[in-house]
């Protein structure tokens, strides 16, 4: 069994509404789609999405494409992908950085592999420990009664229970207020964090987080830029409420260097910025070495990528912020043919064979770019 080709899908997702961060506002959701294919003919599919073309980050799609067609590709065409480690190693001695290729690449082969011997994805990365995970939505539509509306909705049917509000755009003191009146309308229900999208300096972060502690928010994502790790270790130092690094937090060094310097006590956990499944798990145990709390984020990934989540954080052991794995309810539509299924404020594990999701081939040719 060798890898006989890789081929790789730009797609464009319409979202049911404007999904507003500090850097962009999500109308589109560009994912990134790879399919890796044996010289039998059976076939791997995997995901990671990108936000905001190159706003949020460094991996653009058109790189990222780019960079898997014309660099990683040759590199595993002929491998066996049953050595996905080795593989990926390899890999890493010849491409450098491109994290979201990586994953991509990396997650396909998985699920090749698993679909091969018939089991779910998760059976290779140790077996599962939780049959369901904690949800929580983010409320980002840019309108504080709009945010309290949904959330209202989301609780009565029982969806979601921890928020997440986007409070990088604009007036960091109105943005508090904005948080304030949230708690106000919901707090008695439900938990709510924010995420900053490392829009504050220190001095505006010190004095935002001080009020956002007071008034019962329960953990404050990246306040700082990605670079300011000195900043995020005073902010740490300074607040009991958690201080969450997530930009900052890309490889495997950079979780030692965060848990170290106590640039923040909690990671938020992605694939796609770690590099890939494997890589992951190792930046989780660095999180249980070191008593960091963990959250499973998402870079909001349509159905395939959240299952690929969902079944790689199903095999951690503790989740002491829950998961963010909320993509496929942003979406007005979908590229697989199943769902992914919530219930009781939890995403439930998706089971096999691999990550368990169908493509929908139609929609697929319907949302990539150039087909
Ligand atoms: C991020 O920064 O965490 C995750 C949820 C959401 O609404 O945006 C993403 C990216
Ligand atoms: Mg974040």
């Amino acid at each position: 069994m060798k890898i006989r080709s890789v081929e790789v899908y730009i797609i464009d997702l319409p979202t049911i509404r404007p999904h507003q961060l500090a850097m962009h506002t999500i109308v589109e959701q560009t994912i990134i789609l790879a399919r890796v294919m044996d010289e039998e003919g059976a076939e791997g599919w995997a995901e990671v999405a990108t936000i905001g073309g190159a706003s949020y980050g460094e991996g653009t799609p058109e790189a990222i494409k780019v960079n898997i067609d014309t660099y990683i590709a040759p590199l595993i065409i002929g491998k066996n992908p049953v050595h996905y480690d080795k593989i990926m190693h390899e890999v890493s001695l010849n491409v450098r950085g491109n994290n979201f290729a990586k994953a991509v690449v990396e997650s396909a082969i998985v699920d090749l592999v698993a679909r091969r011997r018939n089991i779910p994805a998760y059976e290779l990365f140790g077996g599962q420990i939780h049959k369901s995970l904690p949800v929580a939505w983010t409320l980002a539509s840019g309108d504080t009664n709009k945010d309290i509306e949904e959330a209202k909705e989301s609780l009565h049917q029982k969806r979601h229970n921890i928020f997440k509000l986007k409070i990088g755009k604009g007036n960091p003191y109105k943005n508090v207020e904005h948080v304030l009146k949230i708690i106000e309308a919901v707090g008695d229900q439900a938990r709510i964090t924010v995420d900053v999208n490392q829009a504050w300096d220190e001095t505006t972060a010190t004095y935002c987080i001080e009020a956002l502690q007071e008034g019962g928010v329960s953990m404050v994502e990246q306040p700082l830029p990605a670079w300011d790790n000195e900043g995020m270790s005073r902010l740490t130092d300074r607040f009991k409420v958690p201080i969450m690094a997530d930009e900052s937090l890309n490889s495997l060094q950079d979780s030692f260097q965060i848990a170290k310097h106590r640039a923040g006590n909690s990671f938020a956990l992605k694939i796609c910025k770690h590099g890939g499944m494997t890589q992951t798990k190792k930046v989780a145990a660095i999180a249980e070495g070191v008593g960091f709390g963990l959250y499973g984020g998402t870079m909001i990934e349509s159905s395939l990528g959240t299952a690929i989540c969902a079944q790689l954080y199903s095999t951690i052991p503790k989740f002491e912020f829950g998961t963010e794995l909320f993509g496929p309810l942003l979406f007005k539509e979908n590229i697989t043919l199943n769902e992914i299924k919530y219930e009781n404020y939890e995403i439930i594990i998706p089971d096999g064979p691999g990550f368990g999701m169908e493509i929908d081939m139609e929609k697929v040719k319907h949302f990539s770019r150039g087909l």
